[in-house]
């Protein structure tokens, strides 16, 4: 009995192989695996065997059955292949799987829409590096080996003479090196301070500088500037003031504070920036004729605009990619 269950397997693989069209095969499947088909009338036999003998027969007509099975099944496809007769199962009336491309950051998008301002009044853009040397981060901006913001744990030094710019006036001073005025620049960039992270804190974090050069500049000129630029940044009837201060680099100074509401209506001050008129000292550094020309400039934080305009309360946000918040710009 064993021996012609053998028998029926082996003809069956041996007949498989010379199945080679569909119709063929359908005779294959009749002949064997149909209802009345060899192998299906192999197994029906063991029933009528002897119980001693049930478990062995069962056991081979299984394994047979599943060998031709398994063939046939891969002749099916391959057949099906070869006359392109495979079945799409992809549904065309789906809708399509969105694709998530990004967008650009909302300090990109910040950068962009004051640069766009700025070069809507005439300013350029410069770029300078972000590894700068002291003469150009300090000294030719008039502070001098003591001054305090020159101070290792305010500044992220690479060796003596080398640091991360801790602003991005550097860029400034490189462009009045080899241009002769009239200048008018905005330079934006990353800028490091080794800051304790906070609400309104980073080790990194964006500025916004712009420099106007040439005879007969006034703070005139510097005020109407920066009115335009808030009220085309943050509206029309923005209201903001100046405040005396001090910077060794310009002289005299002022810092530019808005009026703006909190959540709850509240109307307050808001410190945005600085600006004042270039101090001579740094036009005697680059060699500009400080009795010649006169020029302004004033800087402000990327990070501390785009917070005040959307009423972000957290710098931290900027940074940690969350796409909860980044998606909200
Ligand atoms: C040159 C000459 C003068 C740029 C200036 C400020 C005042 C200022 C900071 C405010 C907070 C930037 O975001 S912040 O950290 N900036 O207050 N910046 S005047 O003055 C210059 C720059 C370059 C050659």
């Amino acid at each position: 009995m064993l021996e012609q269950f053998e028998k029926i397997g082996k003809d069956a693989l041996a007949d498989l192989k010379k199945v080679t069209d569909p119709t063929a095969l359908e005779d294959y499947r009749i002949k064997y695996l149909g209802r009345k088909g060899q192998i299906t009338q192999m197994l029906g036999r063991i029933g009528k065997l002897p119980p001693e003998q049930k478990p062995q027969a069962g056991q081979l007509a299984n394994k047979i059955k599943k060998e031709v099975t398994a063939a046939f099944e891969q002749l099916k496809k391959t057949l099906l292949q070869s006359q392109g007769q495979t079945r799409e199962l992809i549904d065309v009336t789906l809708p399509g799987i969105p694709v998530n491309i990004g967008k650009t950051h909302v300090i990109t998008q910040t950068l962009n829409e004051l640069l766009e301002i700025f070069g809507r009044m005439g300013f350029a853009v410069a770029y300078g590096p972000e590894v700068e040397d002291e003469w150009h981060n300090f000294v030719a901006l008039n502070m001098g080996p003591d001054h305090p913001a020159r101070d290792p744990f305010d500044c992220f030094y690479i060796d003596d003479n080398t640091l991360l710019r801790s602003h991005t006036s550097p860029v400034q001073i490189r462009v009045m090196e080899h241009t002769k005025p009239p200048i008018r620049i905005v330079a934006p960039g990353r800028v490091y301070r080794p800051d304790t992270v906070d609400a309104t804190h980073m080790y990194m974090f964006h500025q916004l500088e712009a420099l106007v050069i040439d005879e007969g500049v006034s703070m005139v000129d510097m005020k109407t500037t920066i009115e335009q630029f808030i009220h085309a940044f943050f509206g029309p009837g923005t209201k903001w003031r100046f405040r005396p201060s001090f910077f060794p680099f310009t002289e005299p100074s002022a810092e530019v504070d808005l009026l703006l509401a909190d959540k709850s209506g509240k109307e307050s001050w808001v410190e945005m920036g600085g600006c004042g008129m270039v101090d001579p000292n740094v036009f005697d550094a680059v060699g500009i004729d400080s009795e010649k020309y006169t020029g302004w400039a004033f800087g402000f934080g990327i990070e501390r605009l785009a917070m005040r305009k959307y009423s972000i309360t957290d710098i931290r946000l900027f940074f940690e990619n969350d796409l909860r918040f980044l998606e909200q710009f």
